[in-house]
């Protein structure tokens, strides 16, 4: 991919970042993602499906509740909102294209913009979706999924589709039909709904089961638009416990995967898993990903991290290797993403101010992911990693197990067969063992 600049370079100084292998000292190269590697028979690229975040890297600017913004980008000074949104257009795509990364995502209000006039907003998103068309057949890059933001102004304070008033659910349906049309123009391959205030602060004010009907009355009409307007990628539902809302009725995996089944939209929605939140709702990500596969449901996945220390989303850039490494066998077991990828759903830290910075971010995310990828191809290649959990099991083989599992046993049944063979053998479950496989081949 040849790095695309616009009418001016904003990060001038730094080149394309190359793959140089793990033996470079330079900090703005690739030590482990060389995108035509073959790994378990796809190439890197195939498999990772990297994104980058309109939201994080080009409108973060590091503010805080307790500061002001410490990021000033170059692209956010003209005074014209179009214009503007064209330079961070122009910035995004150079740094898009410079990482060599093959995908971006956004919310609408990321791209321009917004005001309080549906009418004016959507021209603006036109006018925005059009330069971003342009800016996608000259470098190559794609559009991973388009999204709306329902949460950011005061509107949505109660809520989006779950909102006690219809006026404002209204309005999120005009946005979200924007987003929808902005996202099949640019040939988005999926639609993500994180549903930040989808949910209740108190139930003292709030009818719950009114709130999920309506949110999936939303969902299906929502759907039901854009397939008529010719969409055919998939929808991911993005869970999150909590933060900003107390309480989000897209709590995590297996309550997402309830909903979706309860409501009959399993055949056009999946999950769009992330790191912090499954920490948030006090699961490990592996969790979350296994209960999604299990499903069929993974969609895709906000690759980012919290902190041992705090209780919110700090969306750091992932660097974890035992962790991610963990999350990769999984991954590969379940034979990868459906639809989705890698979105960098992280920012830079407020006191990160070198343009440089957001270059060693996207270089960790991207390495670590690659070097996880790598390392568990190999423990599932020659380790007995899948042989100790398999042998675990070995007892079902018995065919009164297989009766069993087959549904064809009887409690009278396994009673009989529990005084046949006396008192059990205990057996180690060797989690130090396992453990000690993926620090051994990293
Ligand atoms: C916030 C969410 C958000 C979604 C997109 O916590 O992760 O960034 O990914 O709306
Ligand atoms: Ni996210
Ligand atoms: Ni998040």
């Amino acid at each position: 991919m040849k790095p695309v600049t616009g009418k001016r370079e904003f990060f001038s100084g730094i080149g394309a970042i190359q793959y140089e292998g793990p033996q470079t000292n330079n900090p703005l190269a690739y030590r482990w993602y060389d995108e035509n590697r073959i790994v378990a028979g796809k190439s890197m690229k195939e498999w990772l499906r990297f994104a980058v975040a309109y939201w994080h890297s080009f409108n973060g600017n590091g503010a805080d509740p307790f500061g002001e913004a410490t990021h000033l980008f170059e692209w956010d000074k003209n005074a014209d909102p179009i214009a503007r949104a064209k330079d961070k257009a122009d910035a995004a795509f150079e740094l898009i294209t410079k990482l060599n990364l093959p995908y971006y995502c956004f919310h609408d209000v990321d791209v321009v913009d917004y005001t309080n006039d549906i009418a004016d907003n959507e021209k603006r998103l036109q006018t925005l979706t059009q330069y971003l068309k342009e800016k996608q057949e000259e470098s190559g890059v794609k559009l991973l999924w388009g999204t709306a933001n329902l949460f950011s102004h005061r509107r949505y304070m109660n809520g989006a589709s779950t909102n006690p008033d219809f006026h404002v659910l209204s309005h999120a349906a005009a946005q979200v039909k924007a987003a929808l049309d902005a996202t099949i123009a640019l040939g988005g391959e999926n639609y993500v709904f994180w549903g930040g205030r989808e949910g209740y602060m108190s139930l003292l004010n709030t009818n719950m089961k009114r709130e999920k009907e309506h949110l999936a009355r939303f969902l299906q009409a929502s759907r039901d638009y854009a397939r008529k307007n010719g969409f055919t990628g998939t929808f991911f539902i993005e869970p999150k416990p909590c933060e900003p809302t107390k309480h989000q009725y897209d709590y995590d995996a297996e309550t997402v995967i309830g909903f979706l089944r309860q409501y009959d939209l399993l055949n056009d929605f999946k999950l769009n898993l992330e790191v912090n939140h499954a920490t948030l709702a006090g699961h490990t990500f592996q969790h979350e990903l296994q209960v999604a596969i299990d499903a069929g449901l993974l969609g895709s996945i906000d690759a980012n991290r919290g902190d041992y220390q705090n209780g919110w989303d700090t969306d750091q850039f992932p660097t974890n290797l035992n962790e991610l490494t963990e999350a990769m066998l999984i991954i590969l077991e379940g034979g990868g993403f459906k639809g989705g990828g890698i979105n960098f759903d992280a920012k830079i830290r407020r006191n990160s101010t070198d343009p440089a910075d957001i270059f060693y971010a996207h270089i960790g995310g991207v390495d670590s992911f690659a070097r996880a990828l790598v390392t568990a191809d190999a423990i599932l290649e020659k380790s007995d990693y899948r042989k100790v959990r398999q042998d675990r099991y070995a007892s079902f083989d018995a065919a009164e197990a297989k009766a069993f599992e087959a549904g064809n046993s009887s409690l009278e049944a396994l009673r009989d067969f529990a005084v046949a063979q006396g008192e059990p053998k205990v057996s180690s479950g060797r989690q130090e063992y396992l453990e000690n496989i993926i620090n051994n081949y990293l």
